[in-house]
């Protein structure tokens, strides 16, 4: 007879139940103000496809990460708990008006041995380090690095399982550009790939489709939105509507190469919403306006399945 304490115990049925019906009826996780916590799983940056296992050479996708770090900003200020999963070495939050080698271009040696942050930079090194500060220290945000599409994929399996539970409060915004091909692993080359035999033929397999299973199995009440880049305007909201019924998304976020800066669609099941940067500020971006409107419809998302 199977026991009933061990891990077989979960195959069990009315246990599964007992499980699931404890977690529907638990009051949602609050804040230390009393508010319900609203999580976001950010995924920023691109991914990189190896091409041998002791990696010299990869495949890379195109992403500065200035996307997932500007909209990280926003969500905190909306009061969400962020799970910024990124690019190593791309754009993090509150860095945006920093210059690219902060460390080098934003301090100097006092005469008396001290670090200060010189100017015109000392403004900005001390809000960017302040709002990170407070940002981590109220648990509003954990940074997760990744580099190649496996390291990505795992985590963010790992992340939708462990989050998932949590229901309709969840978001996942995944702004990354994610590897649609790639080399298995085991028939990867253990080591650097020679050049002395001619050109190189490698044949990539595609990457599975993933958010089908983010949406279906790893976090079927969460919130998700995707987005789709495109160089071809003709095909973007075309690809995006693909996309949008393809994988059950809730919306998927249209933007192209050039003018992803300016001006995104939210492309839903019943509309398409053109989102501008308001070009009133230089220092105004579409991410702001764009985390506003994404904040409203998983408002009405969480209302709606309660
Ligand atoms: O990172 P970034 O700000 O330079 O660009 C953002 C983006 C274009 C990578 C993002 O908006 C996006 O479309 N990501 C998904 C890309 C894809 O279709 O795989």
């Amino acid at each position: 007879m199977a026991s009933t304490n061990g891990p077989g115990a979960l195959q069990d049925s009315a246990l599964k139940e007992e499980i699931q019906s404890f977690f529907d009826s638990a009051p949602p996780l609050r804040n230390k103000n009393g508010r319900a916590t609203s999580i976001v799983c950010v995924t920023s940056g691109g991914t990189t496809v190896p091409l041998e296992q002791r990696c010299v050479r990869y495949i890379d996708n195109f992403s500065s990460g200035h996307r997932g770090a500007a909209s990280t900003e926003y969500f905190i200020k909306a009061g969400y708990a962020v799970i910024f999963l990124y690019r190593r070495g791309t754009c993090q939050p509150y860095c945006g008006s920093l210059p690219d080698d902060p460390f080098l271009e934003c301090f100097e040696f006092t005469d008396d041995a001290h670090i200060r942050a010189r100017e015109p930079h000392s403004e900005a090194v001390k809000r960017a380090i302040g709002d990170h500060r407070v940002a981590v220290e109220k648990g509003l945000l954990l940074k997760l690095p990744f580099t190649t599409i496996f390291e990505y994929l795992q985590m963010l399996q790992m992340i939708a399982t462990s989050v998932g539970s949590l229901g309709p409060r969840v978001m996942f915004y995944l702004a990354a550009a994610v590897s649609d091909f790639y080399v298995p692993w085991k028939s990867m080359a253990e080591h650097k790939i020679q050049s002395g035999s001619g050109p190189l033929d490698m044949r990539l397999a595609q990457v599975p489709k993933m958010l089908a299973a983010l949406r279906k199995e790893w976090a079927p009440s969460a919130f998700c939105i995707s987005f789709k880049l495109e160089t071809d305007t003709e095909i973007l909201l075309e690809k995006a509507d693909m996309a949008l019924k393809m994988y059950g998304m809730h919306a998927v976020v249209a933007n192209e190469l050039l003018t992803r800066k300016e001006e995104v669609v939210v492309v839903t099941s019943d509309e398409k919403v053109r989102v501008n940067r308001d070009k009133a500020d230089p220092s105004n971006d579409v991410e702001d306006p764009l985390v506003k409107l994404l904040v409203d419809k998983h408002r009405a998302h969480i209302a709606d399945s309660s």
